[in-house]
């Protein structure tokens, strides 16, 4: 071969070397980007199995339990969160009584009536919603309004509610629904709840189905909630009826008179709206399988002994 010729072949080599290469390297990375996906997609569905069994345990679990009970306590089994390990990961399941909150959905009727009454300090789940909504400084008044607005049938806007004409004129406007609340979520859609009002208040309200009577459990509400029942439950009551029910947990409605200063009035106005049992439940479960989360939540109502879901939510 001649000199030319030599450096000839020479060159080409080169190039199909370097056509090789970069081939390789491409193959060995799309092979590689194609397996990891491939195998974080395999991950999430693990992830999301095991989080829909921890849920599916834990209303096992509840669906079992609820009927031997009288009363419903956060010394219950599904007051302590759940931590189960798995060969692959784990699943955390976090269980919250409903009852311990307020459902937004009645605090006023179908025809965005509140209910009070005029002797009765208590005034019902209205009441309720203005003094929680006033321990956090926001405009009570107007967040009940516009509540009862977005629910009630009629398109009559209450002073500081709103109804659809208010709406459509926001940017990417829509109707006011006029039906009620289906999840908590959907608050952000109406007037006055910004993503800081609902941080502020989201572990106290809830949205209960209107065909239901939505007592509040005094075994479980949070403090925010008990002084939110009556204006006659300050702070210190409310105290006293949490060291009360640490060592006696209230077996009915009626034990609540039993809590030390609390005044029988008090005890009684509020018989209707409180209980000492809870039949729906929030269920949370949180699935790790090698580094790949994801998260069930769900409400689930037991009263009639089949547990209905209320609410379904995977992320
Ligand atoms: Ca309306």
């Amino acid at each position: 071969m001649k000199g030319d010729q030599r450096g000839f072949a020479l060159v080409i080599t080169l190039i199909v070397t370097a056509l090789l290469v970069a081939l390789v390297v491409e193959f060995i990375s799309e092979v590689y980007v194609d397996t990891t996906s491939r195998q974080s997609f395999v991950d999430a569905q693990k992830a999301s199995l095991l989080a829909e069994s921890g849920i599916n345990g834990a209303i096992g679990i509840l669906k079992f339990s609820l009927p031997l009970k009288t009363y419903t306590s956060l010394f219950d089994t599904w007051a302590k969160p759940m931590d189960i390990p798995e060969e692959q990961g784990s699943v955390r399941i976090t269980v919250e009584d409903e009852s311990a909150k307020l459902s937004l959905n009645h605090i006023s009727g179908s025809n965005g009536v509140f209910t009070r009454g005029d002797n009765d300090p208590t005034e019902s789940y209205y009441g309720t919603a203005t003094r929680l909504f006033k321990k956090f400084n926001l405009p009570a008044t107007d967040l009940c309004d516009a509540i009862s607005d977005w629910i009630d049938i009629d398109e009559i806007p209450k002073p500081g509610g709103a109804e659809s004409k208010w709406y459509t004129n926001l940017k990417n406007g829509y109707q006011a629904k006029n039906g009620p609340l289906d999840t908590v979520e959907e608050l952000a859609l109406i007037k006055g709840f910004s993503s800081e009002v609902l941080d502020k208040l989201r572990t106290f309200i809830t949205v209960l189905p209107v065909n239901t009577v939505a007592p509040i459990n005094i075994n479980t509400a949070p403090k925010e909630i008990l002084t939110a029942l009556d204006e006659r439950i300050n702070d210190s009551l409310a105290d006293q009826i949490i060291e009360y029910r640490k060592s006696t947990p209230f077996k009915n409605s009626y034990d609540f008179g039993k809590v030390p200063g609390m005044e029988q009035q008090i005890a009684q106005g509020l018989s209707l709206r409180i209980t000492a049992k809870s039949n729906i439940y929030r269920i949370r479960a949180e699935a790790e399988v090698n580094g790949t989360t994801r998260v069930i939540e769900t409400v689930v109502n037991f009263s009639s002994g089949n547990p209905v879901k209320l609410y379904w939510r995977e992320y």
